[in-house]
Parts: structure tokens; C-alpha cells; sequence
């Protein structure tokens, strides 16, 4: 396994120079947050991004994300020309050495989550998902805005955006990916850069819009539809796990024996007791222990299947008095990592 840690570029107040001294860490996850989704990236500012990331001792290997433009998931005829960018990117990215993109196909929004500092019973605090809040939210009535997006619209573009959706059903946006996909996959093949989807977070429809990486069957779908190992997953832990039906210890398995999984991101949830049932979960400390899923299991079943790639501990909380970037504080994450290092590192050993 090759353990990274997510860097949000220069500003980012967790410095490559901290995230060095965590054990066990060989690289960064990075992007390019300057350039406007659906331009493309040139080889120079890649190459000087790269340049500071190896002068602090860290490889740049993977870059999550490069997001895929609202016009290329809506499939409109401007489509094309965008996807030609992408394909530009990818070369760019591939000449400069990486070997990962991470992306997503999620319209409009990103992750989504009703709360960013729940308080857990150890003071630490964390983001959270309320069922109950969410069915009350409404983006196009009222700003929504969480750290985890791209792009932020004005009102008025967003209601447009959201409009223009109402014509896209789950069917339609998988077309439109699988067209995506068609176009890049080759390329990919021929520079030997990896795809890695990011599924969607949490892996259901929200205020009516169509979510499709959700689930075995979808992911299967997709696998079946593009069928090349350069059109692969980031095995997001967290992301999967809220939905109860999603069995991940299964999936970690097989997708790792099919040579998909081409990045790992290890975070726990919890699930909790609500009085109407509703769903409630709020991030965990990564240890099994902590949280509702497995992730012994699932690192256990990724490695006795041939998985031995890029991996970084997803969501930290708040711990230690830090008032981090909600998801992306220091000392939690960093934790997380070594967490993940000892358990690779014996199962590792116990197969000897
Ligand atoms: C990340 C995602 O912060 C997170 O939860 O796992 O935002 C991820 O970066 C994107 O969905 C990938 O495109
Ligand atoms: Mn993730």
C-alpha cells in the first residue's frame, strides 16, 4: 500500500512539511484548484505544483479530483469539446507522471452532509448526516454551500442548473458517463493513467437529483459497460458504507481481484439509533472498533486480493482543540494513516 494524505495545494494551512513527518507517508493527493472546471491543465503549472510536492519529500502520483464538467454529465452538445479538454489534461498529467485520477459523477453537489461540527461524547467534533435535516433542505429555495464542492453558483445559476436536470433520469446520466468514459478510457490505456471513480457521497438520489455510483450493481454496470481496467474505482469506505445494503468487506474483495481498485479511502461512520427511524450517522475515528464498518475487513480482503496501491485516510475529526477544515483537520487524519499502516503492516506479517 502506498499511503497518501489529501493536500489542498499551497493554502492549505496542513503544510507538506507536517504532513511529511507522518509515518509511513509517501505522497500527496493534490489538484490544480486554480484552473476552472472544463480547462485544461497545462503542463507548467502541473509541473510546478509537482516540483514543490518533491521538495518537500512527497510524491504526486495521484490527483483527486479532476472534475468532470456539469455539461459533460448533463450530455449537452458541449459535451465534446469538453471532454476534449479533459483528454488534453490527462495527457498532461500522465507526462508529468501521475498515475490516478480521481474523479466523480455526482450532478451539482458533492459530498453532502446536514451537519460539519456534530460533537461526538469525547468533546471531538465531526461531520454528521441527519436523514431529518436533509429531507428539510431545499437548494433551490435557499444557499446550500459545504467545503467539499467545486464549484459555488449564485442562486440564479443554480436554479438554471437544477432545471436543466430535471430532464436527466439515472439511465440518461449513466449514458452520459459511459460516453465520457468511451472517449477517455483509450487515451488512458495508451498514457497508462488509471480512472478512479469516486462513488457518490452518500450513495443515494438527493434533492431529486440522479446519483448512479451507488451500489455493487451499478459499479458492476459500469465495469460491464467500459470494460477496461483503466476504468476503475477509488473504493471510498465511508462514502459506500451509509448505505446498509452496500457490503463492503464483498466488494473490497472482488473489485480488488478484478484489478479496480486504484484507490483507497479509509474512513468509518456510525451509525445511530433516531426515535422516527430516520437515518442518523456521524465519521468516526477510523479503528474498526470505533465505527459501524469493518475496516480490518476490508484492508484484510483488498490485500488477499492483489490490492496494493494508493490509500489515504478520508474525513478526520476535530480533535486536540485544532479548528481545521471541516473533514481535513491534521491530527485526526493523521491518526487514521498510522492506523491503517499497522494493520496493513500485520496483515502483511501474518501471511509469512
Ligand atoms: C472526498 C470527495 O472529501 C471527500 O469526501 O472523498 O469530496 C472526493 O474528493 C470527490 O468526490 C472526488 O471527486
Ligand atoms: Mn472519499
Amino acid at each position: 500500500m502506498k499511503m497518501t494524505f489529501r493536500w489542498y495545494g499551497p493554502s492549505d494551512p496542513i503544510t507538506l512539511d507536517k504532513i511529511r513527518q507522518i509515518p509511513g507517508m509517501t505522497g500527496v493527493v493534490t489538484a490544480l484548484y486554480t484552473i476552472p472546471v472544463g480547462e485544461v491543465w497545462d503542463v507548467d503549472s502541473i509541473l510546478a505544483l509537482k516540483m514543490q510536492v518533491n521538495d518537500a519529500g512527497l510524491e504526486m502520483e495521484v490527483i483527486e479530483s479532476v472534475p468532470v464538467h456539469e455539461e459533460i454529465k448533463l450530455g449537452s452538445e458541449k459535451r465534446d469539446a469538453l471532454i476534449d479538454n479533459y483528454i488534453q489534461t490527462i495527457r498532461n498529467l500522465a507526462e508529468c507522471g501521475v498515475k490516478v485520477i480521481c474523479y466523480n459523477f455526482m450532478p451539482v453537489f458533492d459530498w453532502v452532509r446536514s451537519e460539519l461540527k456534530y460533537v461526538t461524547e469525547d468533546g471531538s467534533n465531526c461531520l454528521a448526516y441527519d436523514q431529518r435535516t436533509v429531507d428539510g433542505l431545499d437548494p433551490r429555495k435557499k444557499s446550500l454551500s459545504l467545503p467539499g464542492w467545486d464549484e459555488s453558483y449564485s442562486m440564479d445559476e443554480l436554479s438554471a442548473l437544477l432545471k436543466r436536470y430535471d430532464e436527466i433520469d439515472e439511465d440518461k446520466l449513466f449514458d452520459n458517463m459511459v460516453y465520457f468514459l468511451g472517449r477517455i478510457i483509450p487515451v488512458c490505456e495508451e498514457c497508462d493513467i488509471k480512472m478512479a471513480v469516486h462513488p457518490d457521497d452518500p450513495p443515494w438520489s438527493l434533492f431529486g437529483l440522479p446519483r448512479i455510483i451507488t451500489s455493487e450493481a451499478q459499479i458492476d454496470k459500469l465495469f460491464a459497460a467500459v470494460d477496461s481496467k483503466y476504468n476503475g474505482i477509488t473504493l471510498c469506505t465511508g462514502s459506500l458504507g451509509a448505505s446498509r445494503g452496500n457490503d463492503l468487506v464483498k466488494m473490497a474483495g472482488k473489485y480488488a481481484a478484478m484489478d479496480r481498485v486504484h484507490f483507497l479511502h479509509a474512513r468509518n461512520i456510525i451509525f445511530r439509533e433516531t426515535d422516527d427511524g430516520r437515518l442518523f450517522f456521524n465519521e468516526s475515528p477510523h479503528p474498526t472498533e470505533c465505527g459501524s464498518l469493518d475496516i480490518y475487513g476490508i484492508l484484510k480482503a483488498l490485500s488477499d486480493n492483489g490490492f496494493n496501491g494508493y490509500t489515504r485516510p478520508d474525513h478526520g475529526r476535530n480533535i486536540w482543540g485544532e479548528d481545521g477544515k471541516p473533514g481535513y483537520g491534521l491530527y485526526d487524519r493523521a491518526l487514521g494513516a498510522t492506523y491503517l499502516y499497522g494493520v496493513w503492516e500485520a496483515i502483511q506479517k501474518s501471511k509469512c
